[in-house]
């Protein structure tokens, strides 16, 4: 464990004492024993536990000594598993709400019995919390909003929609005088699928005006945590946001620790600390001599060699690895011998397959379709309608089908578009593995994506069969969304992907990426294995109107994300090799 988690531990352990109305001597023992460990440098405390000299460090006595030195040799402690073991687990939670801290829920769990948020909330709207000594009608009105809130706020968000709340964040910062550098860091600079939060970093001498803008800027609800060079705001969307201001020479150090991950973070400065040096968010200084990491940065002064994460990457022998890779899954390795891939890029992309048009269940016609993606400057566009068992998606039939290839060959004939239409389905895999077209209907079109859309419920093992044989079938082009999942909604259906992606690979079908934000399947961790043994990807907005054509630029972020190269994804092709691809896939 490392010291900051070993301090959270040691704070949660002082929360869950005051719960238990613990002596307050004990439970500030632990408080201040959180502080003075953050306080100390990653590799003195290591040092000191080796060397049995935590105890000198003061403000940690005996017990705290023990406690810690337990924590960061097993990972574990007993003391506070069976604390926690010790309180509802009810209890923990109702401190989930905006003020609502330990004295709070002790009071009301001593007097009203309240063990859980659901019991609170009766109690409120019954009048019996503000009754309470040391609450009040302002306080349970609180509480009842903070309820009220809790399911909006506490979750998780899609990339896309944070990335909709921080843009005009990230573009105002940027328009400050005060401010000469801004970036969004976190998940949402590594691309992650979902985002808990927005973390801020600006470069700046004077914090004042900055902090001033963003707590007041048009988009925020609740200023949630205030200070000279970190706040925290909830945004109308009911996003949480973290601003840290930092002096200009500290930047590129802080923007690196803060997009993370806590993985990457971990093992850049373990190869930091190889080579003598403790790195930081405030820099990358000698690890050896009297200090804090932060007071030797602040004795060093500017470090003005570097001032470009690639810059500190190549300060400790590495190339620049792009945050979406910052995920401590082997890129440091990577970055070390070379071999970090060229990774794709929105420019590459010359078309997208498996979109849809008003035939099925789509907004738009094939001819907005089409336009619309000539406007974005695609050689190719797919038109990928639903089958006809997809009866609430307006599935076609064979005869409207064939209508609509027609339809496709006169456009494609007409010299409307510089945009080449290729037709094809969005063939549903029936529950045996059989397509929901016959061989000769599905020989008429270009390509065929087959996808699942029924029974969700099979097992694994019949799920993985049914897909396993609709690859087989030499008709299809590409499987699309893999797992039926929405994310934040709808857990995808189970189904052994190492054994669909070998299949997929053995004949020749493409996977798709889908890259409508609520899908992004198949998951990014399943695609640099993958494409290293051979599969094609596809990214597929699976456009329902035309804009959202544009989702082709979140799914090559999460390609990204995979590792993927150009030569990964087949809709990188040319509009000719496009057309022989899919030809010779027929025969
Ligand atoms: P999220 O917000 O849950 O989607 O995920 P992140 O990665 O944005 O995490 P967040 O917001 O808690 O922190 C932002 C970055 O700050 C994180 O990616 C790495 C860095 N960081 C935060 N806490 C720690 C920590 O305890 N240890 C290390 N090494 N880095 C941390
Ligand atoms: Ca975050
Ligand atoms: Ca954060
Ligand atoms: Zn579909």
């Amino acid at each position: 464990m490392t010291k900051t988690d070993i301090a959270a531990v040691l704070t949660d352990i002082g929360v869950l004492l005051e719960l238990k109305g613990e002596n307050p001597f004990k439970i500030r023992a632990y408080q201040s024993g959180a502080r003075v460990l953050e306080s100390l440098a990653e590799e003195e405390l290591a040092q000191r536990i080796a060397a049995k000299t935590l105890g000198e460090v003061k403000g940690l006595g005996e017990a705290l000594v023990q406690k810690i030195t337990e924590l960061q040799q097993t990972g574990k402690l007993e003391f506070y598993e069976k604390l926690k073991a010790s309180i509802p687990p009810g209890l923990v939670e109702m401190m989930s709400i905006p003020g609502v801290g330990p004295k709070k829920v002790k009071a009301l769990h001593d007097q009203l019995g309240i063990d859980s948020i659901p019991a609170l909330q009766q109690a409120c709207l019954e009048g019996k919390v503000a009754a309470l000594a040391g609450f009040g009608e302002k306080t349970q009105d609180k509480i009842l909003d903070g309820i009220r809130n809790r399911e909006a706020y506490g979750k998780r968000h899609l990339w896309a929609e944070a990335w909709e709340a921080a843009e005009p964040i990230l573009a105002g910062l940027r328009k400050l005088p005060e401010v000469q550098q801004a970036e969004a860091c976190g998940s949402l600079r590594r691309k992650m699928e979902t985002v808990g939060d927005l973390d801020f970093l600006v470069a700046t001498n004077t914090p004042a005006p900055v902090v001033e803008w963003f707590i007041s800027h048009s988009n925020v609800k609740e200023v949630t945590a205030q200070g000279e060079t970190k706040v925290s705001i909830r945004t109308e969307s009911g996003i949480q946001a973290d601003l840290r201001l930092v002096p200009p020479e500290q930047f590129v150090f802080a923007l690196h620790h803060f997009t993370g991950s806590k993985d990457h973070n971990v093992q850049m400065r373990h190869r930091a600390l190889q080579r003598g040096l403790s790195m930081s968010e405030w820099g990358l200084v000698p690890a050896e001599g009297e200090g804090t990491a932060k007071e030797k940065a602040a004795l060093r002064g500017p470090q003005s060699d570097i001032t470009t994460e690639a810059q500190l990457f190549q300060h400790l022998g590495l190339a620049f690895v792009p945050p979406e890779l910052r995920e401590g899954l082997g890129e440091i390795e990577a970055s070390e011998s070379g071999t970090l891939p060229r990774l794709l890029e929105a420019s590459d992309i010359r078309g997208v397959f498996h979109n849809h048009t008003t035939e099925s269940d789509g907004h738009n016609t094939l001819n907005e379709m089409t336009a619309a993606a000539q406007a974005l400057g695609f050689d190719y566009l797919g038109i990928a309608d639903h089958s006809k068992s997809s009866v609430q998606a307006r599935g076609l039939d064979e005869k409207r089908l064939t209508a609509q290839v027609a339809a496709i060959r006169d456009l494609n004939a007409s010299g409307k578009f510089t945009t080449y239409v290729f037709s094809g389905t969005e063939c549903d895999i029936l529950p045996d593995g059989r397509l929901d077209f016959a061989d000769e209907m599905l020989a008429q079109l270009d390509y065929v994506v087959a996808s699942v859309h029924s029974s969700f419920k099979q097992s694994r093992e019949d799920m993985t069969q049914r897909i396993v044989r609709a690859i087989e079938n030499p008709c299809v082009t590409m499987l699309g969304h893999l797992t039926g999942r929405l994310l934040l909604e709808r857990e995808g259906y189970a189904v052994d992907t190492e054994k669909i992606i070998d299949a997929a690979i053995a004949n020749h079908v493409i996977i798709e990426l889908n890259a409508n934000p609520y899908r992004f399947d198949m998951d990014w961790r399943h695609w640099r294995k993958a494409a290293e043994k051979g599969l094609l990807c596809s990214i597929n907005p699976d456009a329902h109107r035309i804009g959202q054509l544009d989702y082709f630029q979140l799914g090559v972020g999460v390609a990204r994300k995979g590792w993927l190269t150009k030569e990964h994804v087949v809709n990188t092709r040319s509009l000719s090799e496009m057309k022989k691809y899919l030809a010779d896939k027929h025969r």
